[in-house]
């Protein structure tokens, strides 16, 4: 409770902000995105999304937080368009509870046409085991954002109680292969024969695919080799403040 009053003083005070984990073409090295993940700067230092986000899920603040996610990405691609860097897309992470009020793809919509910034840049990350939560509205709302132009990605591929049926009824663009099967890739042939499969899967359907938590370069090299397109990872880079992002994205240009 005590985390919850002042997540909801510090919600008024911009203490909420984003760092950005680059994206890289597993090919070429090239940066293709980024993705947006939300810091918390409070007296006691930084307090991590793994800790404060399931106390906002269980408040209204979880509302709160996913607008100024959306704004602040929006502002973020506003800084990268200005920098030159032509075209970058972000993602965002979006709850389970933020689909409980009606009209997510709206409300995102909005804001990016607030700051004048195209839909196509803006990728929404869902867990599967989110979507499962409360499927039919989480299904619906994502395919109106793809309709308005939007992107979706499925984070954590393969780790929630997944069924493939919502694979089937789930529209999305990118699939993430989660860092627990990416993490062994180098030591473990059950690991491979799984990453392999999830790729076979994504290529068949004809989406995109996203290694997370590549750390080293046999990682990428397997990946590379196995038709993973992108990759994120420490490998690359950590998340970085938005200015670090953008010399980042102007030395790997
Ligand atoms: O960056 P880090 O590895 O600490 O992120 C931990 C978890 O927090 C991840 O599972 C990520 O999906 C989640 N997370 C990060 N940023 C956001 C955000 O802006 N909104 C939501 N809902 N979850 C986030
Ligand atoms: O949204 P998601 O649950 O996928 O969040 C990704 C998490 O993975 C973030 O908390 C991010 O800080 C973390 N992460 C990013 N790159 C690496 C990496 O190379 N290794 C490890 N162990 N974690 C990473
Ligand atoms: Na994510
Ligand atoms: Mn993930």
């Amino acid at each position: 409770f005590a985390l919850m009053s002042r997540l909801g003083q510090d919600l008024q005070r911009d203490a909420l902000f984003l760092v950005f984990q680059p994206q890289v073409c597993l090919s070429t090295g090239r940066i293709v995105g980024a993705e947006a993940l939300l810091r918390w700067r409070t007296d006691a230092g930084l307090i991590p999304p793994g800790e404060f986000i399931p106390v906002a899920e269980k408040s209204v603040y979880i509302h709160a937080i996913g607008d100024r996610v959306v704004q602040q990405a929006c502002e973020a691609l506003k800084a990268i368009d200005a920098a030159g860097l032509n075209d970058l897309p972000l993602s965002v992470n979006v709850s389970a509870r933020q689909f409980d009020a009606p009209g997510l793809a709206e409300r995102v919509a909005a804001h990016c046409a607030e700051a004048g910034v195209e839909l196509h840049r803006l990728a929404l990350e869902i867990t599967e085991t989110a979507a499962m939560r409360n499927f039919s509205q989480v299904a619906q709302a994502l395919r109106a954002h793809r309709a308005a132009g939007g992107i979706v990605a499925i984070d954590d591929f393969g780790t929630g109680q997944s069924s493939l049926e919502y694979l089937r009824d789930l529209p999305a663009d990118h699939l993430k292969i989660d860092l627990s099967f990416v993490r062994h890739l180098e030591q473990d042939e059950r690991c491979r024969q799984i990453a392999s499969m999830i790729i076979k899967l994504g290529r068949s359907l004809g989406v995109g695919l996203i290694a997370e938590g590549v750390e080293t370069r046999g990682q990428a090299d397997w990946l590379r080799d196995n038709g993973c397109q992108t990759g994120q990872g420490w490998l690359f880079a950590k998340p970085l403040p938005l200015p670090e992002f953008i010399d980042f994205c102007r030395q790997h240009a």
